[in-house]
């Protein structure tokens, strides 16, 4: 028998033993939270990510506090943009693109201050950083050597933006075997509606890509001893 924890979510109990779990904070970077960064270049208003920003330290407290890994990521390029396709590079505005000065340095270059974490979610030293120059975690990243060193089948998924780097990370570490809880109050959108359908579309059809439950329900498990269940979770 070994120790489970479940979260109610939808659209049932995700269940996961906690040895296994880690949680996995997305692009939660200047550049997409700050006025005059990549997001603001792209046309979009960036208060609504805003709002991500406490409940998401909230959750973060409670999984160092549980002793629950954290990754955290962030979307960005070399300074000579090597790793960045030009079809990524011509998109957004004409005048305002990846690599342009921008109010935070260089936008979306990693080294310029716009492309570090928002202080309130700086990752501690012992912390995996990963640097992403796409949309999805995995793709040409670290991120699953990391999670099989540290045993890992079960992810807590956080951050910006629910529809884009949120949802393409979820997809692959679905695909990869790995188990996502998308927490709803720590994931957010430019947009109120991509928010609400891209967090129906994860667990739609029985969860056909994973589950969502609100950060309310995760801490309280994570602050709850785990029960010993007779039935095995299916390993990845
Ligand atoms: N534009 C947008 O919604 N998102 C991104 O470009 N990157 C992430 O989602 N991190």
């Amino acid at each position: 028998m070994t120790a489970t924890q479940s979260i109610p979510a939808r659209p049932g109990p995700f269940r996961y033993e906690p040895g296994t779990l880690a949680l996995l904070i997305i692009d939660m970077q200047r550049d997409f939270l700050l006025p005059g960064g990549f997001g603001e270049s792209l046309g979009n208003d960036v208060g609504l990510l805003r709002t991500v920003i406490e409940p998401l330290r909230a959750l973060l407290a409670a999984a160092r506090a549980a002793g629950v890994p954290v990754l955290h990521t962030r979307e960005g390029h070399r300074p000579d943009l090597s790793d960045c396709p030009p079809s990524k590079l011509v998109r957004g505005n004409p005048s305002q693109r990846i690599g342009d000065p921008g109010r935070f340095g260089r936008i979306l270059i990693r080294g310029e201050y716009g492309h570090d974490i928002v202080d309130e979610l700086a990752p501690l030293p012992d912390e995996v950083v990963i640097d992403k120059p796409g949309k999805g975690a995995f793709y040409a990243t670290g991120l699953a050597d990391e999670l099989q060193r540290g045993g890992i089948r079960s992810l807590l998924v956080t951050g910006v933006t629910t529809e884009v780097c949120v949802h393409t990370t979820v997809r692959e570490a679905n695909d990869r075997g790995y188990e996502c809880l998308v927490v709803s109050d720590c994931v957010g959108s430019y947009f109120p509606e991509f928010q609400r359908v891209g967090l129906e579309m994860i667990a739609a059809q029985g969860g056909i890509f994973g589950w969502v439950a609100d950060s309310a329900a995760v801490v309280a498990a994570l602050t709850t001893p785990a029960q010993l269940d007779p039935s095995p979770i299916r390993p990845v």
